[in-house]
């Protein structure tokens, strides 16, 4: 059957009386102004064809259609635009029908929306992930969803930005059917609804709901936004949707779009989006084959241990988990078995997965055991005779193209690596904890490290699916050195005049989840304390230190196990406790500081400067390779709200 053209990325065929249009957009095939020209002209053409009955929207690939392109953002607009195009597909006097195999996400999923009818491949995934780049769906998502699946469903789907997999699609009544070979049903779809009366989205009425309902919904957004507008937006948007007609939606949906395309937040979303998809490429890799790893052993099945084991294991890997003793393996054993049936419950894997896990899974004392692995993982405790010496043990047990690496957050990886006969195959991978649920891993590039084993760590790190940032060694990394300057500058302020309470609610109020002295809280004030009296002994004497922690530490406060801290935690409530106070006025006493009054905002520009200034040594010091990782870092693993797109983002706005 003869190709028809349509645009560089819109092709055609037809299926006796049906057209079987393709999207052919590489990578992604986003709504780019050719696939945009060349879906008007398919159906113009179809239009006017008498035999033609039908027509089938399917896309080329592992994606049915990933969405605007989101690199025409911010550019002049080509004609004709997507709302256009999907009023043009809704108003179609031939059934229009969508096969969709993959994802169909924001102007993809509009674009399904519009349909008269939507076949799901049983790997498709429908979505509208716009508020992760700081916008609304604005190609009717926030008008017709809710017609199809009611309000409070779409209220969830939209202000998420999560994706609805085939099965809840259909369960949803956002696709009609999933099919082995959904192009072939679609086209049957089409064929049978020739002629008869079509289902057009946006005709149907919104299903009545529950206002208390949607009250709650709308406040659990609210609560989560922290500040963002997008997903509040949203709800307004979808909320109108049972209150106006489509027109009117559609206009009022569209205005809120163009605001928040054109906005700060959208801005630094979008630059966190693709300083994701940079993240973890390394130039000098370009030709490097990475080794294989389908065995991974990791040693301490601890709070970072167990939680390496359930990512390797949740990813496919089989694993080796080393303790002590058998005793140890076994409490180690259940704890990791724990963890699993907790993702069972909140359904972030079934119950056969759970199985399937531990099956994979071998818990051991004998550390010869490890004589399988590809790659051995230590966890250990964070002290750098414990690590050289089980590196110099690992180092005659395990094949000699294992990969060795390090969990270690502060000590020298390259020491580490010196203790094997062939640090090459040393490589850092530094988790952050919980490390089932954090996606950010630093993944250090010692200075032996070969360029196969770092390649291999980007590798199994993105087969976690996580986020792996390249770093070179310091210490602390890129994030901890990162969050020792800026916490050493809230220090600064205390001793200035500043209180605890007063820095937290300005990082709060800028998108923390929660202030630096609340974190540390969390963390347990006794690490930093026994890492600061490592470092005593070699500090500048010129250098101004701040003691008020080291108080707080003496007298016993170590943080929120111990119910003190910075704050008290009666009842395990956060509370301002004078005692902090009354430490920090001594502290400014001995000095003869005399306080002054801060403003959230100096703050906050203080925090930030001091972030900035630290990684712009990272960049020049080679140990961070983009601004771009730097933001990651500390949006991924240090609370930074993502929709100020990181300090070095944030830094280059203001
Ligand atoms: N536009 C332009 N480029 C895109 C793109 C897009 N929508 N999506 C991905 N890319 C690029 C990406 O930068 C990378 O480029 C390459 O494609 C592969 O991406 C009106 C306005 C689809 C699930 O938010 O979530 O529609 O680095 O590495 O892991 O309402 O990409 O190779 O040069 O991520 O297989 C809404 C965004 C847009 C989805 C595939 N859509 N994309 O994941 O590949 S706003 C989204 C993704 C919108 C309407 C509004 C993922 C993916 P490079 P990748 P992947």
């Amino acid at each position: 059957m003869a190709e028809m053209r349509f645009s560089e990325s819109v092709s055609a065929r037809l299926d006796g009386d049906v057209l079987v249009v393709a999207i052919d957009n590489p990578p992604v095939n986003a709504l780019s102004a050719h696939v945009r020209s060349g879906l008007v002209a398919a159906l113009d053409y179809a239009a006017g064809a008498r035999d033609i009955v039908g027509f089938v929207i399917s896309g080329t690939g592992r994606i049915f259609v990933g969405g605007a392109d989101i690199r025409e953002f911010g550019k002049p607009p080509v004609a004709p635009s997507l709302p256009d195009v999907i009023d043009q597909i809704e108003a179609f006097e031939k059934p229009v029908v969508c096969a969709v195999a993959g994802a169909a996400l924001g102007g993809g999923c509009e674009v399904a929306l519009a349909c008269h009818g939507r076949i799901a491949g049983e790997n498709a995934a429908f979505g509208l992930p716009e508020v992760k780049l700081g916008i609304v769906p604005g190609a009717g998502g926030t008008q017709r969803l809710p017609r199809l699946i009611g309000t409070i469903a779409a209220i969830d789907l939209i202000c998420t930005g999560r994706t609805a997999k085939a099965d809840e699609a259909v369960a949803l009544g956002l696709a009609d059917a999933i099919a082995a070979d959904p192009l072939t049903a679609a086209i049957a779809a089409a064929r049978e609804n020739a002629g008869r009366p079509l289902r057009r989205t946006g005709r149907i009425t919104v299903p009545a709901v529950d206002a208390a309902a949607v009250d709650m919904a709308e406040a659990k957004v609210v609560a989560k936004s922290r500040g963002q507008c997008a997903p509040v937006e949203a709800v307004r948007l979808v909320k109108a949707a049972g209150h106006c007609d489509l027109e009117q939606g559609l206009a009022e949906e569209r205005a809120t779009f163009l605001r928040l395309r054109d906005s700060e937040e959208s801005a630094a979303l979008r630059h966190v989006f693709f300083a994701e998809r940079a993240a973890g490429k390394v130039e000098t890799l370009a030709d490097v084959s990475p080794r294989r790893i389908e065995t991974v052993g990791v040693v301490g099945t601890g709070l970072m241990g167990s939680g390496i084991v359930v990512s390797a294991l949740t990813s496919g890997y089989h694993v080796i988990a080393l303790e002590q003793t058998p005793e140890a393996a076994a409490s180690g054993r259940e704890r990791i078995a724990g963890i699993l049936a907790k993702a069972v419950q909140s359904r972030r894997l079934t119950a056969e997965g759970r199985e399937a896990c531990l099956a994979r899974l071998e818990a051991t004392a004998e550390a010869k055991d490890l004589a399988m692995a590809d790659l051995v993982v230590e966890a250990v405790f964070d002290d750098l005779s414990v690590k050289t010496d089980l590196f110099r043990r690992l180092d005659s047990i395990v094949a000699p193209d294992a990969i060795l690496a390090t969990n270690t957050s502060y000590l020298d990886p390259d020491t580490i690596a010196a203790a094997t006969a062939d640090p090459s195959r040393v490589v850092g991978l530094h988790f952050f904890s919980p490390a089932n649920v954090m996606r950010l891993v630093e993944v250090v590039d010692c200075a032996k490290t070969a360029p196969d084993v770092l390649a291999s760590a980007l590798n199994f790190v993105k087969r976690l699916g996580k986020l792996a940032i390249v770093c070179g060694v310091t210490e602390g990394f890129i994030g901890n050195r990162i969050f020792s300057a800026y916490r050493r500058e809230a220090e600064f302020m205390l001793e200035d005049g500043a209180l605890p309470h007063q820095i937290d609610s300005a990082l709060e109020a800028y998108g923390f989840p929660m202030g630096i002295f609340a974190v540390n809280d969390m963390a347990g004030l006794e690490i930093a304390w026994a890492r600061r009296k490592r470092l005593a002994a070699t500090r500048d004497p010129a250098e101004r230190y701040v003691e008020i922690a080291d108080r707080l530490c003496e007298a016993g406060r170590l943080g929120r196990k111990n119910g003190l801290g910075w704050y008290a935690y009666p009842n395990g409530e956060r509370t301002i406790d004078p005692a902090v106070t009354a430490v920090i006025e001594a502290a400014r006493a001995e000095k003869n500081i005399v306080p002054r009054a801060f403003t959230a905002m100096e703050i906050m520009n203080r925090l930030l400067t001091a972030m900035v200034d630290e990684g712009k040594a990272l960049l020049s010091e080679g140990i961070a390779a983009r601004p771009g990782d730097i933001d990651l870092v500390m949006i991924n693993g240090y609370g930074f709200p993502a929709h100020k797109g990181g300090p070095m983002f944030a830094a280059q706005k203001s």
